[in-house]
């Protein structure tokens, strides 16, 4: 195709005067309605919908381009997506923001009352799922041709309430009213098997037919992921589960047997259903394996339509074509390329294996052994036969490999299997990716050193060169720019323009600005404002944030020991100097992680317990922020000054929330874990509040011994607040949290508890220096440029996937 013919598409408006006829004709034509009878929904659905088509035209461009180039692709494999609101980010990654608060006017509306309508599809749990959104977000930015897939929940991560003082939940019907934001594919259809049984293929020695006993279709539709000041505009296609023809028994239901009639396809229809609510533990269950079949199916067949229609062969397919697996969950991705390549296209055995390894790569995201998936073999066995039998030869070829390299060493080869020979035979997914892959990344430096030195050493072993490490980073514009306006408004006044939001190594010109006295007061200012909207506390005190998922390695419990500490102390000394604090937790639990919902309520009784003491109240408050997820994370983040990230060290793989946190400004106290290091590294050891053992020392304690009795012993103040939870102050609530604490906590909370409280001092001597404080706050975002999605994405792009821009011209 030739570029300079172009693709003839008609420009849309650029004035008041086009986007407002724009905007009716949206309410005329396609929602059927008038500017008289217009409900609030009738106007956010236009306008979604004249938004859409600017993008839209934009994507057209973009689909010729790449066309025309026909580049190496980046599919991205991932179960999770959390893309927040759809509705601001698009306004301003089309430059209508003013456009659409102007057009609003002549339906009556203002945006912001527009805005509370856009809902946020939270197909996704916490960190990895917020990243796949970053990620797709830079990639966008960065114009590398990519695609995100992943799967169109119906249900996405549950809705948090608090009762009495308890996590409930409910689900979470994201698109009830629709969603104006997606594009349904239903010609791109495709069909998925599970269950049957395989026959050998006459003639062939590794060929085989698999037939299915249940067949399911997969529909797809997709979201626009625009990138920032380019003209890409990339997609993430979203798969849902449907029954197909068949499904229905119209013999049933004409006997009235109308529950029967459907039940095939509600149980296809269940693949697709919900998101599975868990956040760094592994589950076993069948239709979570059916999920994951279910998206890498697929979208391997879409990934070879799409391969198909611009080349011909399988020659270039591993050329054009990179497939990045977010963590296990997209694994059969390996043995389902194998299947298709083997079975379908009847390519032989190594050309086959030699495609698809040098066709994936693998991303970890976790060191919990819990979190590391593998499936039971005879599961696999029965809901995919043909899998198993392509694993086990994977297995036995890569055996011979290591056994090669390692004459004679069974333990290494036992250790090493993809199948795991425990009191179950058990298939390792993580063995699997790397196995099947041609590069291995961790999130952050210590959780690729870990990878490397502990869970996948004997990989790196074999593999010195396949270990790499890309560390995670956040999207400016999301976290900063929409987020967090007038900081944004005051950082590109300082640094004398807006450059800086894609390419936030330029963040570091604050530097100079830090012992600038009006510019100090201005930023304090603007702290000041995100705080009184936040509205949760005193404006005025120093607010004091843990978000996060809630999870015992996070230690949501040390940081209230820390807060019943406090208490007693101001109770003790009422008259005591004390600095006002805010502490605001917010987070979901897994709805059946009960030692994690057991944390929730003593949090939510022990600020009762403050609330209700006019004493203590005055100086510390504790918030309970409910329904954690992206909106609610824009809100809060602009308003904290201290970000809680205290993870036991070496459980936190990165961590994403301490990166947007620093980003904005806030001082982060926190253990040598994850993502801390470089930030701590960037920022400056004196612009960072360290406590706690490192990785190390941890791993010393836990081999030596972990006696949590001898710190509860031997420090008073601690021995106080366990006892004040176990004698009922907090209403009798949190008596496991205790126990566990002085039990068999893995996560050594009271090892590290003076060090923090110690630390803590430290953060309150700097905050009675507001000069001092403000100097730390603008150094932490002035060094923290380097977590910008956009750098994660060239690091991708130039050390793993081997690919280059493929810009968009405007005159395509
Ligand atoms: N739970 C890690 O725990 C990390 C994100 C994104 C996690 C976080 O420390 O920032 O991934 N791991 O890399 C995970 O989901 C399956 O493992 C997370 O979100």
């Amino acid at each position: 195709m030739d570029l300079r013919q172009g693709i003839g598409l008609r420009r849309l408006g650029t004035t008041a005067d086009e986007f407002q006829q724009d905007l009716l004709s949206s309410l005329y034509y396609r929602r059927g309605t008038t500017v008289e009878s217009a409900s609030p929904r009738d106007a956010y659905e236009a306008l979604a919908l004249t938004v859409r088509d600017r993008l839209a035209e934009r994507r057209a461009r973009t689909a010729a381009a790449h066309f025309a180039s026909n580049p190496r692709w980046v599919y991205y494999l991932s179960a999770e997506y959390l893309l927040g609101a759809q509705l601001e980010q698009n306004l301003l990654y089309s430059g209508t923001g003013d456009l659409a608060s102007q057009s609003l006017k002549v339906l009556g509306r203002t945006l912001e009352e527009i805005e509370d309508l856009d809902v946020e599809p939270g197909l996704g749990n916490g960190g990895l799922g917020r990243l796949a959104a970053c990620l797709v977000d830079a990639m966008a930015t960065r114009d590398i041709p990519a695609v995100g897939y992943g799967i169109r929940y119906d249900f996405g991560i549950f809705r948090q309430s608090l009762e009495g003082g308890a996590q409930a939940e409910r689900p979470d019907d994201w698109a009830f009213q629709g969603n104006p934001w997606e594009f349904p594919a239903p010609d791109d259809r495709q069909t998925v098997g599970f269950y049957g049984h395989t026959e050998p293929v006459a003639g062939s020695p590794t060929r085989k037919s698999w037939v299915p006993g249940e067949i399911v279709l997969g529909e797809p539709s997709h979201m626009l992921v625009p990138g920032y000041r380019t003209e890409t505009v990339n997609i993430v296609r979203l798969w849902r589960a449907r029954g197909s023809e068949a499904s229905f028994d119209l013999s049933r239901f004409a006997a009235g047997q109308y529950a029967e009639a459907v039940q095939e396809a509600v149980r296809a229809e269940n693949i697709s259903k919900v998101l599975y609510p868990d956040d760094s533990t592994e589950l076993g269950r069948e239709l979570r394996l059916k999920q994951q079949y279910f998206l890498v199916s697929c979208s391997l067949r879409d990934i070879i339509r799409r391969f198909r229609l611009r080349n011909e062969g399988w020659d270039d397919f591993a050329e054009k074509t990179v497939i990045q697996l977010n963590d296990t969950h997209p694994t059969i991705a390996i043995p389902e390329l194998m299947r298709l390549l083997v079975d379908e296209y009847e390519l032989d055995w190594d050309k086959a294996w030699s495609i698809t390894r040098s066709t994936f790569a693998y991303t970890c995201h976790t060191l919990l052994p819990e979190a590391l998936e593998t499936w039971p073999v005879p599961l696999f066995e029965r809901l995919l036969p043909r899998h198993l039998e392509i694993i086990y030869l994977i297995n036995m070829f890569f055996l011979r490999e290591v056994e090669a390299r390692f004459p004679g060493d069974s333990d290494r080869l036992r250790r090493m299997s993809i199948i795991g020979e425990g009191s179950e035979r058990r298939v390792r997914m993580a063995h699997l990716a790397v196995v099947g892959t041609e590069a291995v990344n961790g999130v952050a430096e210590l959780h690729s050193k870990l990878l490397r030195e502990t869970v996948l050493q004997d990989f790196a072993d074999l593999w010195p060169a396949k270990f790499q490490n890309v560390t995670n980073g956040v999207s400016p514009r999301r976290f900063m720019k929409l987020a967090n306006p007038r900081l944004s408004d005051l950082i590109t006044e300082g640094l004398g323009d807006d450059g800086w939001l894609n390419d936030l190594d330029r963040l570091a010109g604050l530097e100079r600005l830090a012992g600038d006295a009006s510019f100090m007061e201005r930023w304090r200012a603007v702290k000041r404002a995100n705080k009184v909207d936040l509205a949760a506390g005193d404006p005025d005190s120093l607010t004091d944030v843990m978000i996060k998922r809630f999870h015992e390695y996070k230690r949501q419990q040390l940081k209230l020991l820390h807060v019943i500490t406090m208490y007693h102390r101001i109770r003790a000394n009422p008259a005591g100097d004390w600095v006002p604090r805010t502490v605001l937790f917010a987070g979901k639990a897994a709805p059946a992680y009960h030692a994690a919902k057991n944390i929730i309520r003593l949090i939510n009784a022990v600020g009762a317990t403050i609330a209700a003491d006019p004493v203590v109240a005055p100086h510390l408050t504790v918030v309970f922020a409910e329904n954690y997820n992206v909106t609610l994370a824009e809100r809060i983040i602009p308003a904290a000054d201290l970000s809680e990230q205290i993870s036991l060290a070496g459980k936190e793989a990165s961590g994403t929330g301490n990166m947007k946190l620093a980003l904005n400004g806030a001082i982060t106290i926190g253990t040598l874990d994850g993502a801390n290091i470089e930030i701590r590294a960037r920022v400056g050891e004196e612009n960072f509040f360290l406590f706690g053992l490192d990785a190390f020392q941890a791993a010393e304690v836990q081999i030596s011994g972990y006696h949590p009795r001898e710190h509860y012993d031997r420090d008073a103040e601690l021995k106080a607040a366990i006892d004040a939870i176990t004698a009922g102050t907090f209403g009798g609530v949190g008596r496991e949290v205790a126990d566990s604490l002085l039990g068999w906590d893995e996560y050594l909370t009271l090892a590290d508890y003076r060090s923090y409280l110690d630390c803590q001092e430290e953060v309150e001597r700097a905050w009675r220096d507001p000069d001092r404080w403000t100097r730390l706050s603008i150094l932490n975002t002035a060094h923290s440029g380097f977590f910008s999605a956009d750098r994660t994405i060239a690091d991708y792009a130039a050390r793993i996937w081997r690919v280059a821009p493929v810009p968009v011209p405007k005159d395509i």
